[in-house]
């Protein structure tokens, strides 16, 4: 502590130098020789907050805009409904805890851990009640997953409708879980041969469950614990949720509290009524659970404009795939008739985030911006026009069109569609 205000000194005297070394360089327009908000500023010239200011940290209130938000329409009730990620605001591949997007059913459960159970039944050897910690007990591992609900992007079926990559796409978040592999707590139960399918319920009003083959259960399911290295958040199924790795969300059942064995599948409301896909002869694809690969540019985009004039720009986004990793992003500035490669930058997780950037020259022209992924599989992102031709208009869920953001001379972007 005793450094602290030498070390204020110098970080003072770094930035005159700095100062003086722009007033000489010729810089490509990205700084000013001169600036009067360089000099002594009031946070400077008294002594700030102590370490018992904030037991639980929380971001500067100058980033008070980076929030969940809703989209008022889609809100009959709170308690059954979503908020999304603020992508925009966001950079490099985690999503904080408390921007994580939240989709329920039955409102957020309020679930006391010390009397919460999960109980695996059915079709097993010795039918187990554990408590949460038993669980601690098993080995656990660490893996970064997005999960993206099936109907993000489900408004954008029928044309361009919400302004911003928040609604366009913000159905999604991506953390790094610590979990049980969901094997080893079925293994301790014993799975009969007959045992083909689990069905996971949630603890929460509306019981969510959903059918998943032993196949995927056994193969990267994993009951977490924590996220980000914290426990989950209530509104992510404190204490405990089930993770499906690349499968669509509804089936990353929260709050889990009981996962029963069975032979077939259930056919329950999740699986019939909804996350089904119509399509345009009236049928319904059934057990779409893989998310294909998909990518959105997050800046520029209508939410966040480009607030400098012409010169260099740089633009990103984010891409990912439910059946591998993400290798290459094209970017496109006119529409999709010219692509060039985007520079993929981060970790590059199975089944997660990958973040993409595109440094160019702006030269103050409209643009019409749109991203392409590629996933390890050799699958490329499909246009909007391509998919209508084969799922028709009248699905919600696994819209992973390419989408468009017209730019103008001006900065401000808007979601648009080009054909
Ligand atoms: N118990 C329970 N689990 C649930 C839900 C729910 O309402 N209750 N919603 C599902 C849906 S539709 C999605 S998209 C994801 C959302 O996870 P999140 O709230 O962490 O974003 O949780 C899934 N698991
Ligand atoms: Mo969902």
């Amino acid at each position: 502590m005793t450094d602290s205000p030498s070390q204020g000194h110098s970080r003072r005297k770094f930035l005159k130098g700095a100062a003086l070394a722009g007033a000489g360089a010729a810089t490509a327009g990205m700084a000013r020789a001169n600036d009067p908000a360089i000099s002594v500023q009031p946070w400077m010239q008294e002594l700030g907050d102590g370490v018992d200011a904030a037991p639980y940290g929380s971001p500067s209130p100058f980033e008070a805009d980076v929030k969940r938000r809703n989209v008022e329409w889609l809100t009959a009730d709170p308690v059954s409904s979503v908020n999304f990620t603020p992508l925009h605001d966001l950079d490099g591949i985690i999503t904080p805890n408390g921007l994580c997007f939240e989709r329920h059913h039955g409102g957020v459960a309020q679930v006391d851990p010390a009397e919460h159970r999960l109980m695996i039944n059915g079709l097993v050897d010795r039918p187990l009640v554990f408590t949460m910690e038993d669980l601690k007990r098993f080995p656990r591992e660490n893996h970064v997953y997005f999960l993206e609900c099936a109907a993000n992007s489900g408004m954008e079926w029928r044309g361009a409708q919400l302004n911003g990559c928040q609604f366009t796409h913000g159905m999604i978040h991506n953390v790094m879980y610590t979990g049980v592999p969901l094997r080893l707590i079925l293994q301790e139960a014993g799975i009969k041969t007959s045992g083909k399918w689990i069905l996971p319920e949630g603890a929460d009003a509306s019981g969510m469950t959903r059918s998943i083959p032993m196949e995927k259960a056994l193969d990267d399911c994993l009951v977490a614990l924590k996220m980000n290295g914290e426990a989950l958040r209530p509104e992510q199924g404190y204490p405990v949720r089930l993770v499906v790795p690349g499968w669509e969300g509804n089936m990353w059942v929260k709050w889990l509290r009981r996962i029963e064995v069975g032979d077939q599948p259930w056919h329950h409301r999740e699986e019939t009524s909804k996350y089904t896909d119509l399509l345009a002869d009236g049928q319904a694809r059934r057990f779409t659970w893989e998310m294909d690969a998909k990518s959105v540019i997050t800046n520029p985009s209508p939410q966040a404009p480009l607030t400098h004039g012409p010169g260099p720009t740089v633009l990103t986004g984010v891409a990912w795939s439910g059946r591998g990793t993400i290798p290459r992003v094209d970017v496109s500035i006119d529409g999709g008739k010219s692509w060039a490669e985007a520079r993929m930058d981060g970790p590059s997780f199975d089944k997660s985030m990958h973040r993409f950037y595109y440094d160019f020259n702006w030269d103050g022209r409209p643009l019409l911006l749109q991203s392409r992924a590629h996933d390890s599989t050799g699958y490329v992102q499909p246009t909007k026009d391509q998919l209508r031709e084969i799922r028709g208009v009248n699905s919600i869920y696994h819209n992973n069109g390419i989408q468009t953001w017209a730019v103008d001379e001006k900065g401000n972007a808007e979601n648009v569609e080009v054909s």
